[in-house]
């Protein structure tokens, strides 16, 4: 069927669900607002969150993912490397960091150790490197300017997508350099881009209580913004699922949607999951599949200015990724290796967090998706549909 009598096939179908006689007044029009492609306000946000059910907000969330990414699943060839396990800061939801008192149970890798890792992936046709790990006095700036620069030296291809603004504002304030000072060094030295970590919630009164004594919400916007002003795209990601509401989440979309309107630098939004495991805030409950399912949606209806919304999958599961297909996300990251550690400490899904290329998109066809491997970028490198389809 050709394209453009898909789409009107997709919003006729949609447009049943919202005169359905159950959709209340204000969702209905809502539904329609997103279906005529107009923004909707942060008290939008919150009344889809209280009072959408799982059929509209799939619907409503998949017709903005086709207009913007078609029948799309983005994915990368990745690795992490994680310098340290050991942090100087002390947030209650992280089961992966040692505090320094702890540090039998810590690494800190030397940069010969960190290029030996980059080493063992020579020849593959990995292209990305993600850098992030815990906060240490010693991982200081000129230590990561002389990293970049090796890695730069012996893989120029690969790209390196570092450092949080957690370990940014932490480096910068060390060595007495402004933001901008600090990123353009950093660039000169081979940053290509940032992921989106330590963003937690925005909300102050939340973040004083889940992670107080790390970089504030004022410094992570800044450091993006400065970033995006100098050319360096970023990732923004949001800790869902423990002791914020509905209006927290919103407030927290609000403020980097306002901030891609004024730089444009963000590459996607990565809703994380909030796992209980090994953590000061194990006594929390985990939120259903449902509550997952619902987020992604509403954070793809809510950042109209975002291009992509990216699954976790070692966070949630392949199945959960699987179905968030429907639900708005585009994008399910990369075939990770499995020495991210982060995860499986907290109880993600996925204990063993690899999964090979064949993998990938194999779980993305069995949703009759289009895999597509990317760069970090988002330029298309292959399209998998274009390939004979594996029967076994
Ligand atoms: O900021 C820590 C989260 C983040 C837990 O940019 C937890 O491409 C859930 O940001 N339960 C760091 N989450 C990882 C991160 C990331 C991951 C993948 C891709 C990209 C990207 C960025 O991990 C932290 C925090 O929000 N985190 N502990 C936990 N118990
Ligand atoms: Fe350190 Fe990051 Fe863990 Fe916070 S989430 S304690 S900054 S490693």
């Amino acid at each position: 069927m050709p394209c453009i009598l898909k789409h009107m096939q997709r919003k006729a179908n949609i447009s049943n669900l919202v005169n359905y006689k159950g959709v209340s007044k204000d969702l209905k029009l809502i539904a329609e607002k997103v279906l005529n492609k107009e923004r909707i306000t942060f008290d939008e946000g919150v009344t889809l969150y209280q009072k959408g059910d799982l059929g509209l907000l799939g619907g409503l969330a998949n017709f903005v993912r086709e207009q913007k990414n078609y029948n799309k699943v983005f994915f990368n060839r990745n690795f992490h490397v994680e310098p340290t396990n050991l942090c100087v800061f002390t947030c209650k939801f992280c089961s992966y960091s040692r505090l320094i008192k702890q540090k039998d149970e810590g690494w800190v890798y030397s940069e010969d150790e960190i290029i030996d890792i980059i080493k063992s992936y020579e020849g593959q046709p990995v292209t990305e490197v993600h850098i992030v790990g815990g906060v240490l006095p010693q991982l200081n700036l000129e230590f990561f300017i002389s990293l970049l620069k090796k890695i730069k030296s012996i893989r120029p291809d690969l790209h390196v997508k570092g450092y949080t603004a957690v370990e940014l504002e932490y480096m910068f304030r060390k060595a007495k350099v402004s933001y901008s000072e600090g990123l353009r060094i950093l660039k000169e030295s081979g940053l290509d881009s940032m992921p989106g970590g330590g963003a937690e919630i925005f909300d102050e009164d939340i973040r004083n209580v889940i992670c107080k004594d790390k970089c504030t919400t004022d410094q992570w916007l800044q450091i993006h913004e400065e970033a995006h002003k100098l050319g360096i795209p970023s990732n923004a990601t949001m800790l869902y699922g423990h002791i914020e509401n509905y209006e927290h989440r919103i407030d927290h979309m609000e403020r980097l949607r306002s901030m891609q309107d004024r730089t444009g630098g963000f590459n996607t939004f990565i809703p994380l999951k909030f796992r209980n495991q090994n953590n000061e805030m194990s006594h929390i409950a985990e939120v259903s599949m449902i509550e997952d399912l619902k987020n992604y949606a509403i954070s793809r209806i809510y950042m109209d200015n975002f291009n992509h919304i990216k699954a976790y999958w070692p966070m949630i599961g392949k199945t959960t990724a699987q179905l968030s297909l429907d639900f708005g996300v585009d994008d399910i990251d990369g075939t990770i290796d499995d020495s991210t550690k982060i995860y499986s400490m907290a109880g993600a899904e996925d204990q063993n967090p690899a999964m090979s290329t064949e993998e990938l998109v194999e779980m993305i066809k069995q949703v009759n998706r289009t895999p597509i491997e990317r760069d970090t970028l988002y330029n298309t490198i292959k399209d998998y549909s274009l390939e004979a389809v594996n029967v076994n």
